[in-house]
């Protein structure tokens, strides 16, 4: 590792893992070759260098920022933080709000500025922002004003001392008087510049840091190679910036690509919606719960002008991708990602698609099935995935890193088939296996069952205790619309399922809801249902 740093404030830098438990890095691509200095905010003033200037980079309601616009506001911003708020290269800053033109300018200001993100979703409290904030020891935020309860809250309890906010706070103003142009930190590449906080299926936030590079890497593979995307396209997606998919998909893929991201002001699927046929978005980033949404709505959208369209956070069943196909036309692009690896690292796009799988190993990584000792399986075998690449796990001050990482690949808690011409398959969880009267069931495979059934919408598969059999599947079933739950529809569903996978898997408990529990970031949490059964 280069020696040299540009970090003045060298907390999170100290508290990386010892250099014995990090994953092996591995830059097997000629554009992985990063040099030894490198700001990941110059990404905005190469594209107003080759000539973007007039572009819109942001675009939302009657709304637009060009390339120059973005870029000036985001260097007043750094010269905000600097000059006024006492930024030093490596100090945190917290970034507080929901995906919008000024958090998008934020974003970058803080990087330019060698500051070190940390974003949070937009909808914690005051509780779990004093989590991260002590865990980060961060001093600075800036904030949507609408989030400043809880804010001001964790402020309280927090070292947090200062904090300006914007659309109602004086951001704007302190910016406007700041001249347009900064001279970006000369951080190395492997200066840190995030810590991305886990969105937590199970347990305490982990934080996982990524350098400058890292943030270039997720553009450098995933992207360039199986997004491929071009200049004239409109990038928009659900996830929050402050979670790694929605920073790569809505954030860098765009501004690396001299395209453009369209912004939508109101949460839900409606306002997507709406935001796609206003701004001819070409290429959508969401979850799968997001496609069986959009394909619900009612209200006519059309949806046209999508081209690309991009799911991970959990797997991609096989029903939704032909039923999003056969209503648009394109085939859902789906990717295996985590907050440890920064961005997805096996997926599969146009003729590369197989509906159900999750892809193959993206340009610059590898991936492994691997048994319990660690042993990479043959083909065909079932087991825990491992990988790496250019970018990987770096807890900060966490013992989870053994967890995460062992003999230089990162295992991501994953269950995974690789077949015979090299595609992986997701089978669950390794937390998410059932074990029923000695039989190994995935639960992500009973559900993809029963989400092949026409009245089913959603639903959840969790083993409970039973005492004959160990464990049993049960099933919790969020129906569609004018579908009476009963114990009818329970025994349709069942023996649905029966003709569907082999027998033994079919969930011998059924209970109806009209919700299931999900993160922020729209992640089934099997681990509430477990809790209440
Ligand atoms: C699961 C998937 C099957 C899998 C993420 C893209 O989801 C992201 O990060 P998280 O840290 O969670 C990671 C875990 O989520 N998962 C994600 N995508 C898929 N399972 N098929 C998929 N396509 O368990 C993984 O270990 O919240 C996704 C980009 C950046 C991200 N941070």
């Amino acid at each position: 590792m280069d020696e040299y740093t540009a970090h003045v404030d060298t907390f999170v830098r100290d508290h990386l893992p010892p250099p014995d438990q990090l994953p092996q890095f591995r830059f097997d691509l000629p554009e992985l070759n990063y040099p030894p200095r490198l700001n990941a905010g110059g990404l905005l003033d190469r594209a107003v260098a080759a000539g973007l200037s007039d572009k819109a980079a942001v675009v939302w309601g009657d709304q637009a920022w060009s390339y120059a616009q973005l870029l000036a506001h985001a260097n007043q911003i750094a010269r905000v933080l600097v000059e006024d708020m006492g930024l030093v290269p490596g100090g945190r800053v917290l970034l507080h709000a929901p995906n919008c033109a000024w958090a998008v300018a934020a974003w970058f200001g803080i990087v330019k500025a060698g500051g070190v993100v940390v974003a949070t979703m937009p909808m914690l409290r005051a509780g779990e922002l004093s989590t991260v904030i002590d865990k980060a020891k961060v001093t600075l935020a800036i904030a949507h004003a609408a989030l400043a309860e809880a804010v001001e809250g964790a402020k309280a309890q927090t070292g947090l001392e200062q904090v300006v906010y914007f659309d109602g706070g004086e951001l704007e103003a302190r910016a406007a008087s700041k001249p347009a142009d900064f001279a970006n930190v000369d951080t190395a590449s492997d200066d840190p510049v995030l810590v991305a906080f886990t969105s937590g299926t199970t347990g305490k936030p982990k934080g996982c840091v990524h350098f400058h590079r890292d943030v270039l890497a997720m553009a450098d593979t995933f992207s360039r190679h199986v997004l491929k995307p071009q200049p004239d396209e409109v990038f928009c997606g659900t996830p929050p910036m402050a979670f790694t998919f929605g920073l790569g998909g809505v954030v860098i893929f765009p501004i690396a690509a001299g395209a453009t991201i369209a912004l939508t002001e109101k949460p839900g699927f409606d306002a997507l919606a709406e935001t796609i046929d206003r701004h001819g978005v070409t290429t959508l980033f969401t979850a799968p719960t997001g496609y069986r949404a959009l394909l619900k709505l009612k209200n006519g959208w059309h949806l046209k002008s999508l081209k690309k369209c991009v799911s991970a956070g959990e797997a991609l069943p096989a029903a939704t991708s032909d039923a999003w196909f056969e209503a648009t036309g394109v085939r859902i692009i789906d990717g295996i990602g985590s907050t440890e690896m920064i961005h997805i690292f096996i997926s599969a796009a146009g003729d590369d698609i197989r509906p159900g799988a999750t892809g193959r190993p993206v340009p610059g990584y590898e991936a492994r099935v691997l048994d319990e000792a660690g042993r990479p399986l043959p083909l065909g075998s079932t087991g825990r995935l491992a990988v790496r690449g250019p970018t990987g796990c770096r807890y900060l001050a966490d013992e989870r890193q053994k967890v995460y990482v062992a003999n230089g690949w990162n295992l991501t808690g994953d269950v995974y088939r690789q077949d015979e011409d090299g595609w992986f398959w997701f089978v669950g969880r390794a937390d998410d296996m059932i074990v029923s009267s000695g039989y190994n069931i995935a639960a992500a495979e009973v559900e993809n069952a029963l989400l092949q059934h026409p009245k089913v919408a959603e639903c959840a598969v969790i083993g409970v205790p039973d005492e004959e059999r160990g464990q049993i599947c049960k099933a919790y079933v969020v129906l569609h619309p004018g579908a009476e739950p009963g114990p009818e529809l329970a025994a349709e569903l069942q023996a649905f399922v029966k003709g569907a996978i082999a027998p033994y898997k079919y969930p011998r408990a059924v209970e109806f809801v009209r919700e299931l529990p999900k993160t922020q970031t729209g992640k089934l949490q099997r681990f509430k249902l477990r809790e209440t059964a």
